[in-house]
């Protein structure tokens, strides 16, 4: 490698290409960085629970702002996923794998249905039901060997809205999902995902259905995963019954 003190022209001259190269990628990357999106959630209505409102009653203890995106209660971190990016990974489309989802928060006046779509486009019509808004509490395992988007379905409008984390899925192509990685001690145990439900996001409130995920890479840890929700009631009620 390059030796500082040496004189070799050639072989510098070599070097400073490479440099001159490692410092385009490196301000191909910041401006990637600074070109990152991460959708815009204003306050709650009154009356209606924020993010680190709906964290809380989800987790425990007290959610307060750890930068200007992300919430901590001291013990779990909500880490904010980007909206959109060209190079690091969004919350538009997720990978396959076992979630373990409960319903946690349902501030809007519309109820929903949330789940998914699997695939990375198109398909809209095959809309998979997991659970409903208005049954806070409610919880069930989501397994997918695919790619796929989650979505929610107005259950009132007409035609009944559908609305997915990828943008372009949607008819306003706006953003109806953000959502954050749940971490305890570094280690990532699970997602929150908030949605909007209104066409164009006029309010951006982002509370109108909210969802904790748990992973859930063995049966055996996705009961610890869970300790720390508030649906560990429902789930020793399911694993009593399965003991019966
Ligand atoms: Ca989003
Ligand atoms: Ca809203
Ligand atoms: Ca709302």
């Amino acid at each position: 490698m390059f030796e500082p003190g040496k004189t070799d022209i050639g072989r510098q001259g070599v070097l400073t290409m490479r440099q001159a190269s490692i410092i385009a990628i490196a301000a191909a990357l910041s401006t990637g960085a600074a070109t990152a999106q991460y959708t815009n959630v204003h306050s709650a209505a009154w009356g209606e629970a924020n993010h680190a409102q709906i964290l809380a009653s989800a987790l425990g203890g007290t959610f307060n702002a750890a930068t200007s995106k992300d919430y901590s209660n001291g013990t779990v971190y909500a880490d904010r996923i980007k909206d959109s990016s060209w190079m690091s990974p969004t919350d538009q489309i997720w990978s396959a794998g076992t979630y373990h989802a409960t319903m946690v928060a349902h501030e809007a006046g519309y109820t929903h249905t949330f789940g998914y779509v699997e695939g990375n486009k198109n398909n809209l019509g095959s809309f998979t039901g997991v659970l409903r808004s208005d049954e806070i509490g409610s919880s069930a395992t989501v397994s997918l060997d695919s790619n796929f988007r989650w979505a929610i379905k107005n259950d009132q409008q007409f035609g009944g809205h559908l609305f997915t984390s990828r943008d372009n899925d949607n008819p306003d192509c706006d953003d109806h999902m953000v959502a954050y990685k749940l971490l305890r001690d570094g280690a990532l145990f699970g997602y929150a995902l908030f949605f909007e439900d209104l066409k164009y996001c006029s309010d951006k409130d982002y509370n109108d259905v909210a969802v904790i995920l748990t992973l859930v890479p063995t049966p055996q840890a996705a009961m610890m995963g869970l300790t720390g929700l508030g649906g560990l009631g429902l789930l020793a009620g399911r694993r009593r019954r399965e003991t019966m």
